[in-house]
């Protein structure tokens, strides 16, 4: 039985590939951080499976890798935990660069110490955010990188230290370059994952108004369960290679904002420019209240504009199709937003109230409010 190590077990992309590896027959190990609060809701629902294992570990600390490491000798390794926000990145540079990139090496190191460098095939959670303040549309494996926030300089190191090593030490060791991948497990700070809760708790009632910044940004959206398959796909290729992973179609926030609404039961216009731009409610279907319309359900607050933004992201995945023979078309962009309204939709309606509460500790967050 093969055994596969992932860190960042507990993130979105964590949790589906843990499923995924379950059900190709892998012993699935996870590194957990040791915190004062449990947050492990994403793999509940694994928690006591034969083959799924949680360890105590921390991209931080060198030490609990090459113990963990050592200790369960893996075939793969999966290496996904991150300081993952782009403007956390921002308020937390050092710790992101920390994680982000010195935590890359010491994956590495941690392999090599324990003398694995020869059997086991390492997966780098790299991403769309290298091409930044882009260079060309739409960007393949060959578009030179931009970076434009602390958090894609931190992971144009790790792209690059995966790389060194691969090429110093003939490690198999490859960066998967995947472009925004959402869920119903999304975290509820990230952009989509915001709009669709928000729009589940205004169709409800508890909720008066979203408030957004850039509309205007462009995202090549995916769905994280079809992108995990991809990290597997590419450790098990004749050599290694790093490889694109996006669906090949752009969209903008606003649009995000238009369907998620119209699949809560409700019509938006968005009328105005920058600052002034406003979602109103021309009309509603379904359960939604008609006291709805008429009033601006999305609005722009400048607390989301970040210092400086990547706008125009838009994957071309022609090496994965060809060489993984992997299908980007599984799950539209209307069927991301549906399943993820639906879903929130039905969280909103057996929590109530206190899907709110915990959303604004996000939002608090986000704005570094708490910090
Ligand atoms: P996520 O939901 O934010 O999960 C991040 C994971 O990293 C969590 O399990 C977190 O653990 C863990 N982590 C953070 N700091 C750590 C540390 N010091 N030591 C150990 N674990 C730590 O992220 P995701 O969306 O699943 O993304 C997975 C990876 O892909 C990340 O590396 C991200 O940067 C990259 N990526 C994501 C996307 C996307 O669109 N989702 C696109 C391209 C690349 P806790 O639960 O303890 O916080
Ligand atoms: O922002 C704009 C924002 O935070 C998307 C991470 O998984 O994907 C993710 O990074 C866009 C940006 O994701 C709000 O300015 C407007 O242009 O959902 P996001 P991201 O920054 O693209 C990449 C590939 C990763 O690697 C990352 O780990 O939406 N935007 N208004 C907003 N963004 C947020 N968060 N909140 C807003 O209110």
């Amino acid at each position: 039985m093969k055994k596969a190590l992932i860190t960042g077990v507990t993130g979105q992309d964590g949790s589906y590939l843990s499923e995924f590896l379950l059900e190709k027959g892998y012993d699935v190990h996870g590194i957990i951080r040791r915190s004062s609060v449990d947050f492990r809701e994403r793999i509940a629902h694994l928690e006591g499976h034969p083959h799924f294992h949680l360890h105590f570990g921390d991209l931080g600390d060198s030490m609990s890798l090459v113990k963990v490491i050592g200790a369960i000798q893996p075939d793969e390794i999966y290496n996904l935990a991150a300081q993952s926000h782009v403007q956390v990145s921002f308020d937390s540079p050092e710790f992101t660069a920390d994680v982000d990139a010195t935590g890359v090496l010491r994956v590495l190191e941690a392999v090599r110490a324990n003398h694995l460098e020869k059997t086991c095939r390492i997966y780098q959670a790299s991403t769309s955010e290298l091409y930044g303040k882009v260079e060309e549309v739409p960007q393949n494996e060959n578009t030179p990188f931009h970076p434009y926030s602390p958090y894609a300089v931190a992971k144009l190191y790790g792209f690059w230290i995966v790389k060194e090593y691969r090429e110093a030490y003939n490690m198999f060791c490859c960066s998967g370059i995947l472009f925004n991948h959402e869920s119903e497990r999304r975290g509820e700070t990230f952009v989509t994952r915001k709009i669709t809760l928000a729009a589940a708790r205004i169709a409800q009632g508890h909720q008066d108004c979203l408030y957004l910044g850039n509309l205007d940004s462009l995202r090549d959206w995916g769905y994280a369960k079809d992108y995990v398959e991809c990290m597997w796909l590419i450790l098990q290729n004749d050599k290694p290679e790093d490889f694109v992973i996006a669906t090949g179609v752009q969209h903008s926030v606003r649009e995000f904002a238009y369907y998620a609404f119209k699949y809560a039961g409700i019509e938006l216009k968005f009328e105005g420019e920058g600052l002034n731009e406003k979602g109103i409610c021309v009309a509603v279907s379904g359960n939604a209240p008609e006291s709805l319309i008429g009033k601006t359900l999305v609005a722009v607050s400048k607390d989301f504009y970040r210092p400086t933004d990547v706008v125009n992201l838009w994957g071309d995945p022609t090496k994965a199709k060809a060489k993984l023979g992997w299908n980007p078309s599984k799950t539209s962009f209307e069927e991301l937003v549906k399943l993820m309204v639906e879903s929130d939709m039905a969280k909103v309606a057996s929590e109530g109230a206190a899907a709110k509460v915990r959303t604004n500790l996000a939002e608090y967050l986000e704005k570094g409010i708490v910090k």
